[in-house]
């Protein structure tokens, strides 16, 4: 698969990275770019050697918001007919996806990292939801996700006041799972990434999948839901062997079944 807007390569072994790549637009998210995203993300996810996905920008921009001269003069019909807003292909990607970000993470950027599973942030990485300064609100996520992740109060106050969360303050609400300096945090997200990849894939997904749940059904209604994920890890050959590795104190050989 070629692309033009995004560069993809397996850093270190199990882990597919997906970097943003439009410079001169602050990586602005239009119509192609995100549908190369979207398009390696799905391939990384039916790739049986991938484990775990890194989903990156430059150092100065994450993605500085949907692409605002793509959108100036497109209608409400347009909008709703265009591919572009499909963006609920990334919630169906199964294998665990980390963002990497650093400098400006606006707009329909800061919604594509909430989109991801966890956050690891450059100290320069700034968070915000500016729809609202020209005439718009955001449309992939902003006012559910950040409202979780962030609360309600500084939700308001990102999308009404316009803002901006530094990387501190994002780790302190509970955005970000990690803050490095810009240096090494590519470097960290793939480290992480990499130990997931090394763990049994099915209960991998099992649990991204439930986690994923806890955000949408009541309390009763996920403890179902996870019951149910874990009498499917039951079901895998990684339960038989992770559990006898255990008793005859070996180190498990996942077969990813
Ligand atoms: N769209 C298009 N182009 C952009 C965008 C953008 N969001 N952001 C930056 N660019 C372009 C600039 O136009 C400029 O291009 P050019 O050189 O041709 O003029 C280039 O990138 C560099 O930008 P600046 O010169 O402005 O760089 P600065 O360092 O001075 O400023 C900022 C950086 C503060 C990030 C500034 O560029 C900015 O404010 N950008 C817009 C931020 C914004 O409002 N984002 C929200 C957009 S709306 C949105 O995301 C809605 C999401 C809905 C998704 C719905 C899907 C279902």
């Amino acid at each position: 698969m070629s692309y033009e807007m995004i560069l993809t390569e397996t850093p270190t072994p199990g882990v597919g990275l997906v970097r943003l790549n439009r410079p001169q637009a602050l990586n602005a998210l239009n119509s192609q770019i995100t549908k190369e995203i979207f398009d390696a993300l799905e391939i990384f996810d039916r790739d049986g050697s991938i484990g775990c996905m890194v989903l990156t920008g430059s150092d100065k921009a994450f993605a500085a918001g949907a692409d605002i001269k793509q959108m100036a003069d497109q209608s409400a019909t347009d909008m709703m007919a265009d591919d572009f807003t499909d963006w609920a292909r990334m919630t169906r990607v199964g294998k665990p996806i980390i963002a990497a970000v650093s400098g400006w993470a606006l707009g329909g950027g800061c919604e594509m990292a909430m989109m991801c599973d966890m956050i690891v942030a450059s100290e320069t990485a700034k968070f915000g939801q500016p729809e609202l300064t020209i005439g718009i609100i955001p449309g992939a996520g902003g006012t559910q996700r950040l409202t979780r992740a962030v609360g309600k109060a500084v939700a308001m106050e990102v999308m009404l006041g316009n803002r901006q969360l530094t990387a501190a303050e994002a780790e302190t609400a509970g955005l970000v799972n990690h803050v490095y300096p810009v240096e090494s945090y590519l470097d960290e997200a793939i480290k992480l990434a990499g130990k997931i990849a090394e763990m049994p894939q099915v209960a991998v997904r099992l649990i991204k999948d439930a986690v994923n749940k806890a955000e949408d059904l009541g309390l009763s209604a996920g403890l179902e839901y996870e019951k149910r994920n874990f009498y499917i890890s039951f079901s895998t050959e990684d339960k038989s062997e992770g559990m006898h590795a255990f008793v005859d104190k070996r180190k498990p050989e996942w077969k990813h079944r």
